[in-house]
């Protein structure tokens, strides 16, 4: 049996959750500041994640909710052109969101990663998010300085084929010359899992609210968070050993089983 080596986390909704406050937000904005008469409700954006990446949640919100303008731009108008550059007001309105402070850490994830550092377990960031937004969250919730704490920030359109495809989690591991055996995968979402599982990593889940019906066979644990020592995690699925939250003690048991 190899020796974990390295933690492999996903960003939105498994470092913080982004989603509802941050990214659907900041989606929002970018249509108001185009005079699109698109809006994205709570519930709405929900059905939405389905599709993982910005540019492609446009086009997928498109086919399902104006397909006549959807039509319209591919025939006579430049639709790439379009989403690229909402996409790239949205990323501004996100990052602003987050140098603000509005969205911090769940619970237990700094602990967890200053537990691994002490260690000497390596650190990776593997996400269909965009790189900025990555490193915006790090600033705006550990300092500068923990940018150097992921030897490899694995994200957005780096891949062909963003999750559920296992893509950026391959890019990662090749990246950190691990093989799939010496790492653990944190993931929130059944596009994250299915993305981990195909790279063969063993993968701990943190639900959210987005994410609470999702299916997560073949996961080590569901749990609702990391946790803290008072701020307990509850288990979902699959089991801890009677720990209250995930310490790196917890998380090499779930390595070794
Ligand atoms: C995250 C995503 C991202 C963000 C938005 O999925 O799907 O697209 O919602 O970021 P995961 P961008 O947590 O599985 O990586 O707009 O920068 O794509
Ligand atoms: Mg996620």
């Amino acid at each position: 049996m190899l020796a974990l080596k390295a933690l492999i986390f996903d960003v939105d909704g498994t470092l913080a959750d982004t989603e509802r406050d941050g990214h659907r937000v900041a989606f929002n904005r970018a249509f108001e500041e185009a005079n699109l008469n698109w809006h994205w409700s709570v519930d709405l954006y929900g059905e939405l994640l389905a599709v993982t990446g910005g540019k492609e949640r446009i086009r997928h919100f498109l086919a399902l909710h104006r397909p006549d303008f959807l039509q319209e731009q591919q025939q006579t108008g430049d639709l790439d052109g379009l989403i690229k550059n909402l996409h790239a007001r949205k990323t501004f309105f996100y990052t602003q969101l987050l140098s603000e402070g509005a969205i911090p850490l769940r619970s237990g994830v700094k602990r967890l990663l200053d537990e691994a550092r002490e260690q000497g377990v390596r650190l990776a960031i593997a996400t269909t998010t965009t790189p900025a937004n990555v490193t915006s969250l790090l600033e705006s919730t550990l300092g500068k300085e923990s940018i150097d704490w992921f030897e490899v920030i694995a994200a957005g359109d780096i891949v062909p084929e963003k999750k559920p495809a296992p893509d950026i989690y391959d890019y990662a591991l090749q990246k950190m010359n691990l093989k799939a055996e010496e790492c653990i995968a944190f993931e929130d979402s059944s596009n994250g899992i299915q993305s981990s599982l195909g790279a063969n990593l063993k993968t701990i889940i943190t639900q959210n609210h987005y994410t609470e019906t999702h299916d997560f066979t073949g996961a080590a644990v569901v749990l609702d968070q990391l946790g803290e020592p008072d701020d307990a995690c509850r288990c979902l699925a699959g089991d801890i050993n009677g720990d209250t939250y995930v310490s790196m003690q917890t998380v090499k048991t779930l390595f070794g089983t």
